[in-house]
């Protein structure tokens, strides 16, 4: 058991890896809503649901790019799945190069009864990619709710991020900036939280604006 973990709209007082599947038939059996984690490869997607769920290594990171293939589920509170994909750009699973995001992915995403949203991770430092562009437009398509938010603020000063911000927002046609997280200096995690429990609640995802700095 471990010891509870408090964030604004949420208290972590279980975490636990449930399972890795690498196609549809591999998904949890049991029915709980789930909100998964996509982003390009190192961008920081495992490093920041640990920082979510109050844990060291209970997800996987690496600093080699590509270090998650599967995707897995983590059960929080027993209520529901954060789920961690495999960095876009990585799926080995029927990934096409015509589409940036893979087909293993791509069916989760079309087909998962009880996926409420993605979260779409952009690293701070790059402003959004083309293949960024390219994924949050797929995930538009299929219909699956999706928030764009920013990781690694902590590797930009204050005119970048700012600017980058900006930036994200423009390339991917968002109604705001996006929200900006360290999974490292621990920043971001409280409004993130609330983003997600809406999502699990069944509530829109949408790019909300908090000031500037966001
Ligand atoms: N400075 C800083 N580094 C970070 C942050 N989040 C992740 N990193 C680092 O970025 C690298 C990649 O992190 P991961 O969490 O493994 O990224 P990922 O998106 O899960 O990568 P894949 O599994 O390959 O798709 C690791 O070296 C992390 O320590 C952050 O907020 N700030
Ligand atoms: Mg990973």
């Amino acid at each position: 058991m471990m010891n509870p973990v408090k964030f604004g709209p949420i208290e972590i007082t279980s975490a636990e890896f449930v399972k890795s599947a690498v196609s549809l038939k591999g998904l949890p059996e049991e029915r709980l809503p789930q909100v998964a984690f996509l982003g390009r490869s190192n961008v920081g997607k495992s490093s920041l649901m640990n920082a979510l769920m109050g844990q060291k290594s209970l997800v996987k990171v690496s600093s080699t790019p590509g270090k998650t293939r599967e995707m897995n589920f983590f059960k929080v509170n027993n209520r529901f799945f954060l789920v961690d994909l495999p960095g876009v750009g990585f799926a080995k699973v029927g990934f096409k190069k015509r589409d940036e995001m893979g087909d293993f992915i791509r069916e989760y995403v079309e087909k998962s009864k009880d996926l409420r949203g993605l979260i779409y991770l952009v690293d701070i430092r790059h402003g959004g990619t083309p293949i960024d562009v390219e994924t949050v437009e797929s995930i538009r398509a299929t219909g699956c709710p999706v928030l764009v938010v920013a990781s690694k603020k902590d590797k930009v000063n204050q005119s970048e991020l700012a600017k980058n911000l900006r930036l994200i927002q423009q390339r991917l046609d968002l109604d705001a900036k996006p929200l900006a997280v360290s999974a490292v200096k621990k920043v971001g995690l409280d409004p993130l939280w609330q983003d997600i429990l809406d999502a699990v609640n069944g509530k829109e995802l949408v790019e909300k604006s908090h000031g500037d700095d966001r």
